[in-house]
């Protein structure tokens, strides 16, 4: 007998919380969402700042659960833009009639679990509390925004505006002279989409990036191809590195190229655009020299792109190896610092001192603005987890997590029971297209329960050993490559404080889906089932 009052409690109506509300409902389980916001969509709905858009494509950013879902939706563009993702998003939440088990402006502060009645006690911030046998955390990961350590900026005396949350009725920037903190994905889509209509834009930039073409275009006889095979077309993202097709399926080692055939393989990768660049060779993240390669060409294009050379310098990246900062699409971001109306400040050579009323000092010059812009990112893949107060008896998720995560597969975390994670660290997640991760965990979470109901079995939880095993395999694997060279929020490296480990899963998302289904077939190798 259910003597909680939910079968599951699912936090956050993104993408990941939107899949599993369906898929569970289809199974004949009682869920319901909380989510923080007043509305669906997650990302898609905070982040509405100018030039918002997705970097995988959107033939691919999209669910295949519903063959008619993939039918009827037409994507205008290769990249979609925040208001056409959002629509996506608003469409399948009415089309399933997901609201209707979703409770808005409620956010979970509090998860208690009860050994005795083997359920989750569920507290919001409105006060009230709730019981669920299972927690599917969708929090997100790149949901709890950094507050960065800059002093005065609560004292500025113009408006401030933060991209991961941008009124919704948007903001007139005309002949406003503005500032840009930040140069990451969120920075560089509002600097060249803000660019032609404000008075002057001055960027403050940290770290410069590596940003690929986006080469956007109306995509209506692509789409009408991959709609006359659309279950094939996913099948064969389910079987690739990233979850997305690239390219080239048949990607080959940097020495297997004579050097004219190295040169033409980058320019095809280039002139293809998106993040396929980075898989140009397999050994691209591997090996430093093929790496340098890989940079090197990439460099040369913004020299290409930038009339001014000792400004076209300060553009380029040489502090970390190619792709292991998450790596930008643009649509015309270095060409913006052509125009008169653009600046760049290099916080290398002139440090950001700090906010005043009238602007930022940084180095021994005052800057002037009516607007300032923060681009400065996200407490990554822990962050939303962490900001909620996860306890099982004395153990506590932040307590145990404070040298790093430590989960099985990305899925689960030993002594925490029937809480699992959607795209959790120690899994592909940010390293892939994540609708294909988020897919792939919703899935295999649900068949899961559906095993445990058939099997009259409450309670799951991974064996110690299983996940160290995992934690292992994660660390040691992100170690064979480039990506601890960098000071990256892959890292944890921009939050500060946070423990410096690699939180995805690096081998890939076709590898990753293999062990996980393996674990399954083996009976949930690795999970402690108990009735
Ligand atoms: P989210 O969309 O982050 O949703 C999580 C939800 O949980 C949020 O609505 C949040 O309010 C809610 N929540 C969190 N904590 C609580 C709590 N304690 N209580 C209640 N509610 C809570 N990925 C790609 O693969 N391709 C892309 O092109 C791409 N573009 C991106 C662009 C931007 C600007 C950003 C920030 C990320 C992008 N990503 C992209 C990553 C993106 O986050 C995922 O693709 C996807 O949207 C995540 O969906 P989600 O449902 O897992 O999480
Ligand atoms: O955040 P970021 P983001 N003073 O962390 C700088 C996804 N996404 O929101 O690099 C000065 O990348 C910081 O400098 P540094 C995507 O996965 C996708 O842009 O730490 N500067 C950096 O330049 C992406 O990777 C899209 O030296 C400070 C910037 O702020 C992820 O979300 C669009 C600072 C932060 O960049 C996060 O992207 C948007 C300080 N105190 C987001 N603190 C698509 O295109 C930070 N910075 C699909």
């Amino acid at each position: 007998m259910n003597m909680a009052d939910h079968d599951a409690v699912i936090i956050g109506a993104g993408f990941s919380g939107l899949y599993q509300l369906y898929k569970l409902r289809e199974l004949g389980f009682d869920a319901v969402i909380l989510e923080a916001g007043p509305e669906v969509g997650g990302t898609w709905y905070w982040n509405r700042y100018p030039g918002a858009r997705c970097d995988i494509e959107s033939i691919e950013y999209s669910y295949s659960f519903d063959p008619e879902l993939e039918q009827e939706w037409n994507w205008s563009e290769r990249y979609a833009a925040q208001p056409e993702l959002l629509a996506y998003i608003r469409h399948v939440s009415d089309k399933y009639d997901l609201r209707k088990d979703i409770e808005f402006q409620t956010r979970v502060t509090t998860l208690d679990f009860d050994d005795v009645a083997c359920h989750w006690t569920v507290r919001t911030d409105d006060g009230a509390s709730r019981t669920a046998r299972f927690v599917i955390a969708a929090t997100g990961c790149l949901s709890v925004p950094v507050q960065p350590e800059i002093e005065g900026v609560d004292d500025f005396g113009g408006d401030t505006y933060w991209t991961w949350d941008w009124p919704e009725e948007g903001v007139d920037l005309t002949d406003k002279r503005v500032a840009v903190v930040g140069t990451g994905s969120s920075g560089l889509q509002t600097i060249t989409a803000i660019a032609p209509d404000v008075a002057h834009l001055t960027v403050f930039q940290r770290t410069p990036v590596f940003a690929i073409p986006a080469f956007n275009h109306e995509i209506d006889e692509e789409l009408a191809e991959v709609k006359s095979r659309y279950p094939e077309f996913r099948a064969e993202s389910r079987v690739t590195r990233g979850g997305a097709h690239c390219a080239d399926p048949e990607a080959k080692f940097f020495d297997e190229y004579n050097p004219d055939e190295v040169v033409d393989e980058l320019s095809r990768r280039w002139a293809d655009g998106g993040l396929c660049y980075q898989q140009s060779f397999l050994d691209l993240v591997l090996d430093p020299s093929v790496n340098k390669a890989a940079a090197d060409f990439v460099a040369d294009q913004i020299r290409h792109k930038v009339n001014d050379p000792a400004l076209a310098e300060k553009l380029i990246p040489t502090t970390y190896p190619i792709a292991t900062k998450r790596m930008c699409v643009d649509t015309g971001y270095f060409e913006v610092y052509n125009r008169d109306n653009v600046s760049l400040v290099d916080l290398r050579e002139e440090p950001l001192k700090g906010v005043t009323p009238q602007g930022i000092i940084a180095g021994d010059t005052a800057h002037e603005f009516d607007v300032l812009i923060f681009a400065t990112g996200f407490d990554a893949m822990t962050g939303a987890l962490q900001a909620i107060d996860i306890r099982h008896g004395d153990l506590t998720l932040r307590d145990k997590w404070s040298e790093g995560p430590r989960t099985y597969l990305g899925l689960m975390s030993a002594g925490f029971p029937n809480l699992f994670t959607i795209t959790g660290p120690q899994s592909p997640s940010v390293l892939s297209n994540m609708l294909t991760s988020i897919e792939q965990h919703v899935d295999w979470i649900s068949d899961l329960l559906v095993v445990m109901r058939e099997r009259g079995q409450r309670r799951i939880e991974p064996e110690v050993q299983a996940e160290t095993t995992w934690v292992d395999i994660t660390n040691d694997t992100a170690d064979l490559t480039l990506f601890p060279q960098a000071a990256s929020w892959y890292m944890g490296a921009n939050v500060p404080g946070k423990r410096r480990v690699f939180l995805p899963f690096v081998a890939g998302v076709d590898v990753y889906k293999q062990i996980c289904d393996g674990v399954a077939v083996a009976d949930y190798h690795g999970f402690e089932m108990t009735a």
